[in-house]
């Protein structure tokens, strides 16, 4: 049975082979890319979370999760970034120093090249004189930050601080990840903070109209 029950179920088992087969099964019969994300993938992987909370599975079998979400979202990626021709701006994005986390960073520069932003993606552990160094050399408008160590937060702040260190035009700096509030993107002068990949799409463009 292909649904998205038992996608969110082949994340948890991290059975990578059913998570591919299934989201292939859900976009034949005509599902919504980001509705197989929202409503499939990203609920089996919270799953995946509470039960890690609980001490019922164990960092290997995170990783597998992991794996099966990141197999699966390899055939979403292009469907959900079939935008525009030419890139309105231009957004540096990466997860802070110290944390390795990835996928919800994944998610958000997938979303933001939908939206037709030129990504350049920095992958894990950026510090923050790359982050810098990015926003020159690409000229970026827009820098995204992810955490979800509670522990690389203090990060996030660093990075803001040699952001305008470097003296260039301004650059929005837009935070997330899943211990980001509004208040600590408030507290480190973030300019934005978005809850979820969705919403990373509306704040950058709020940011940049305004
Ligand atoms: Co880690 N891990 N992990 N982990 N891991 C968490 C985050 C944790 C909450 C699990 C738990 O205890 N329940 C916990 C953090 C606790 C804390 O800090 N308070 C934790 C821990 C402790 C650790 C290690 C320290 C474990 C250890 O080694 N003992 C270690 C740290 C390694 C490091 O980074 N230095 C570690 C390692 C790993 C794996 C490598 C095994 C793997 C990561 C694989 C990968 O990313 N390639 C992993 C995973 C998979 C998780 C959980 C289970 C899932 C994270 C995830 O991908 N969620 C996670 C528990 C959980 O979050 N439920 C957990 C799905 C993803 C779509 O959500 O990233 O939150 P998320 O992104 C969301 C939003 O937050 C938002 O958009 C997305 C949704 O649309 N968002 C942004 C994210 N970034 C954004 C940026 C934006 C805007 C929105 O603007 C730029």
């Amino acid at each position: 049975m292909s649904d998205l029950k038992t996608l969110s179920q082949a994340v948890v088992k991290g059975n990578r082979k059913d998570s591919v087969e299934i989201t292939k099964t859900l976009l034949a019969a005509g599902m919504k890319p980001l509705d197989i994300v929202e409503k499939g993938l990203v609920p089996g992987m919270a799953e995946v979370g509470e039960k890690f909370k609980n001490n019922q599975i164990f960092v290997p079998e995170m990783l597998i999760a992991a794996r099966a979400m990141k197999e699966a979202m390899a055939l979403l990626e292009p469907l959900l970034v079939q935008a525009g021709i030419k890139p309105k701006f231009t957004a540096v994005i990466g997860t802070v120093q110290g944390d390795l986390h990835d996928i919800g960073k994944n998610l958000v520069a997938m979303m933001w090249k939908g939206a037709n932003f030129g990504v350049v993606d920095l992958g894990t552990n950026v510090s923050p004189d790359k982050f810098a160094a990015a926003v020159k050399e690409h000229n970026a408008q827009v820098v995204g930050l992810s955490a979800l160590l509670t522990t690389t937060m203090p990060a996030m702040k660093t990075t803001i601080e040699a952001l305008k260190k470097t003296g260039l035009s301004p650059v929005k700096v837009i935070i997330g990840g899943a211990p980001i509030t509004q208040e600590f993107a408030k507290e480190i002068g973030a300019d934005g903070y978005a809850p979820d990949a969705a919403s990373a799409v509306d704040v950058a463009r709020q940011l940049m109209a305004a």
